[in-house]
């Protein structure tokens, strides 16, 4: 393998048209936040890239539809972006964005080089032209009938009922969105990269000499390739983008796709101006993380583009993954079917490793993965809280215990000390090759060997019964044990990095390089470490129930916005009996302090008087509902709800769109009637 002076780490740009969530995260951020965390921690010269994609047509969709310039739409995002980004600890040398002056100038000049090189063929089609709002209409832009299934609003690119990929011009009665008139055809003139030529370099470069890639990515290349590449257009229709640098042009951006790859190298410009050598220079590894959505632009045409340019290298891998599912379907901004980040660090704030943790866990790196609530859980406290801080916990507590805090001496070794010592180099060593392969859910396991290790060591010395007998060999288990931590604080930093700085603290240790993992004195007899906290919490299950309730809530309404929810599974008479439903009246009504969406209610049941805690707040004001007459259930078992118990249910009837009326008698009755 090729020894490489420097690396140049790079992560899709986001567009910056929407929150990230943690498909996102999941497929591209973190494994590249640990491969660059990893070759830091070797001393390598890294540096890692990333920044907001900033043009395209969607993102000009979206600014209309709100009303708002795609300024205001891209200047939100980034922002947004940048900081989850960076509370989840991702850890860019530089996040730029593709609006900034220096990538307008770098991709002009990029542009400018190949125009005057003569790389692009010049063409002239006719495309659809609004003559209202005076300018071409993206495919986008365009609404009509599909000439297959006869929907009514199929788009210019696709029907998005019968799934057919269209032309504009195939659609029927097509209509402007913008001005909702009806579209001329009119002759305009773009510029596009015949792939076709830089077919055979590809095949090369690709298919003979990138023969270690990933399956999925080479998978996917050799398709293309086989089935031939088109010339592409780098030049569109619209006011948003980077302009062309070309006399006569105005109108006319670079396609998205031209300049966002780009922005990898003006983002590198901007950062440093020494950027040619991490661009230029052989003795670089260029590594592109990204998602498998991207792989034709960055194993294809981004690769066309640097060879026509001619001066910059290509990457030496594209460890492209597979996409990340939520609880079994597909994540979909649209649908709101996501766990978006911001929300999660707000509603598990100071959690950020848990969530690295089971992404890496279960990344979907050689094929499409499963986020679930339940499995979140289940990582969170039998791996994190069972393992890795359980051992981490026991060893800080036993060593206070025992030795005040101070690292005692070694004394004699048994051949189970030495054989665990040295299982830590052996680990080293295996986590290493995985990161070097891209395997990153195998090398955060083997790490984590190391707290199994750790753990089974404490299990089979048992220092809390040796201790009656013999202090000095307690001293030699607490001393081994303490090495293992330490090492555990190098070995995880990649992946943990907010747990391995409180292991750090705790151990009052200041860390050190990757080729320290190993040493069996990383901290030496007589030093003191630190009073420690717990590491990790166990998460309940009314945490992951709330999760889930607030997903099958997001279901319910698109379900709902479609018509009205299925019948459920019928039910014998004898079941609907034992619900015993009756007539009551509400005479008190306060919200819940610091919920938003809760009431507390004392209701008169015609048997006794009672609390009942209703997730309505968002839809009554408590004045107005005090002396309602509702119905109830009234032998529904208490629940605690907030710390207050709730004694039945308030049945509501709820509408397609999250509406609620109370179900109650069409006239005054005494309470405590049955409803049957
Ligand atoms: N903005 C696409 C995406 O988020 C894109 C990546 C650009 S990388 C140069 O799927
Ligand atoms: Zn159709």
């Amino acid at each position: 393998m090729k020894e490489y002076k420097r690396f140049l780490i790079t992560s899709a740009l986001p567009y910056a048209n929407g929150p990230l969530h943690i498909g996102h995260l999941a497929g591209v951020y973190v494994p590249s936040d640990i491969y660059t965390r990893y070759l830091r921690a070797k001393g390598k010269d890294v540096i890692s890239i990333c920044g907001s994609d900033e043009h395209g047509v969607p993102i000009t969709l979206k600014a209309r539809n709100e009303g708002i310039s795609p300024q205001d739409i891209v200047d939100k995002y980034h922002s947004l972006n940048k900081k989850s980004f960076e509370k989840f600890g991702i850890d860019f040398d530089i996040y730029s964005r593709t609006t900034a002056k220096i990538h307008h100038e770098t991709a002009s000049e990029f542009f400018k080089k190949l125009y005057d090189n003569g790389d692009f063929i010049e063409q002239e089609t006719e495309q659809y032209y609004d003559n209202e709002a005076d300018q071409f209409l993206a495919d986008r832009y365009i609404t009509g009938t599909c000439p297959h299934c006869g929907n009514e609003n199929a788009y210019g690119d696709q029907c998005e009922k019968c799934g057919t990929s269209l032309n504009a011009t195939d659609l029927i009665n097509p209509k402007s969105t913008i001005s909702g008139s009806e579209p001329v055809r009119k002759k305009t003139k773009h510029w596009y990269l015949p792939l076709d030529k830089y077919e055979p370099f590809l095949k090369k470069w690709i298919l003979e000499d990138h023969k270690n890639w990933k399956i999925n990515v080479y998978g996917q290349c050799k398709s293309w390739l086989d089935m031939g590449l088109q010339p592409r257009a780098v030049s569109r229709d619209l006011n948003w983008g980077v302009p062309l640098p070309v006399e006569n042009t105005k109108g006319k951006v670079m396609y998205v796709w031209f300049d966002a790859p780009i922005g990898y190298i003006s983002a590198t410009r901007e950062l440093t101006d020494n950027w040619e050598k991490y661009w230029k220079d052989p003795d670089t590894k260029m590594v592109h993380f990204i998602g498998k959505d991207n792989i034709v632009f960055h194993c294809i045409f981004f690769p066309s583009m640097l060879k026509a340019e001619g001066s910059y290298i290509l990457p030496d891998n594209v460890p492209a993954n597979e996409f990340l599912n939520l609880e079994g379907d597909k994540i979909s901004t649209s649908r709101n079917w996501a766990v978006w980040l911001h929300e999660y660090l707000e509603e598990f704030s100071g959690k950020q490793d848990v969530l690295r943790y089971v992404l890496t866990a279960n990344a979907p790196e050689t094929k499409d993965n499963d986020f679930t609530w339940k499995d979140f859980q289940s990582r969170n406290n039998n791996e994190l809280v069972a393992v890795l801080g359980n051992f981490v916990n026991r060893t800080l507590i036993l060593t206070q215990k025992y030795f005040d805090g101070e690292v005692p001496e070694l004394s004699e070794l048994t051949d189970f000390d030495k054989e665990t010592s040295d299982k830590i180099l052996k680990l080293k060593n295996k986590v290493e090759n995985s990161l070097e392969n891209y395997r990153f859910r195998e090398a955060q396991k083997f790490a984590m060997d190391m707290a199994r290790l750790g753990n089974k060591y404490l299990a089979d010395t048992e220092p809390w019964k040796v201790i009656k007998t013999d202090k000095p060999r307690v001293g030699t288990i607490m001393n081994i044990s303490l090495q293992i931590t330490a090492n555990l604080s190098l070995i995880l930093e990649p992946f943990l990095p907010f747990t391995v700085e409180k292991i750090k603290k705790f151990l009052n240790f200041s860390g050190g390089s990757w080729e320290m993992i190993g040493q069996k004195d990383l901290l030496s007899a007589g030093h003191k470490i630190n009073k420690s906290s717990l590491l990790f919490e166990k998460i309940e299950d009314e945490i992951i129930e709330k999760q889930v309730n607030k997903l099958a809530q997001t279901q319910k309404i698109f379900e709902n916005t479609t018509g009205i929810m299925e019948q459920k599974d019928t039910i014998s008479f004898e079941d609907f009996t034992k619900v015993d439903i009756r007539t009551a009246t509400i005479l008190e009504a306060e919200k819940v302090p610091k919920t938003g969406k809760l009431l507390k209610l004392k209701i008169r049941t015609g048997v006794d008087e009672r609390t009942i805690v209703a997730g309505i707040a968002e839809h009554f004001d408590p004045a107005e509902i005090i002396g309602k007459q509702i119905s109830i259930v009234l032998n529904l078992q208490p629940r605690k709800i907030r710390g207050i118990e709730s004694h039945g249910m308030i049945l509501m009837a709820e509408t397609g769109e999250g509406k609620l009326t109370f179900v109650s008698p069409t006239e005054k009755i005494p309470d405590g009637c049955t409803v049957k």
